[in-house]
């Protein structure tokens, strides 16, 4: 058992397509990454009672490589403990 795993062997290949479809649907101008801007767009829509103060922290703390953009790798990632919480 680990947990050093990436999400993308953890999760069925019907989730993965199901988070795939979110992200692109985010993906505004279709880059392949989520910009800040479509970052709190799409908090927005699945989390509205984020604070703006959060929303850097956020950003940031998905955003792993710390590169401004979260690309879906990273998505993936912090879907995948999102969703081991509820
Ligand atoms: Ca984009
Ligand atoms: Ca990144």
């Amino acid at each position: 058992m680990t947990d050093t795993k990436p999400a993308s062997e953890i999760l069925s290949p019907e989730k993965i397509a199901e988070i795939r479809k979110e992200f692109d649907y985010f993906d505004n101008d279709k880059n392949g990454q989520l910009d800040l801007r479509e970052f709190v767009e799409m908090l927005t829509v699945l989390s509205p009672k984020t604070k703006a103060s959060h929303v850097q922290d956020g950003f940031n703390l998905i955003d792993e490589n710390g590169d401004g953009y979260i690309d879906f790798e990273e998505f993936l990632e912090w879907w995948q403990e999102c969703w081991w919480e509820y």
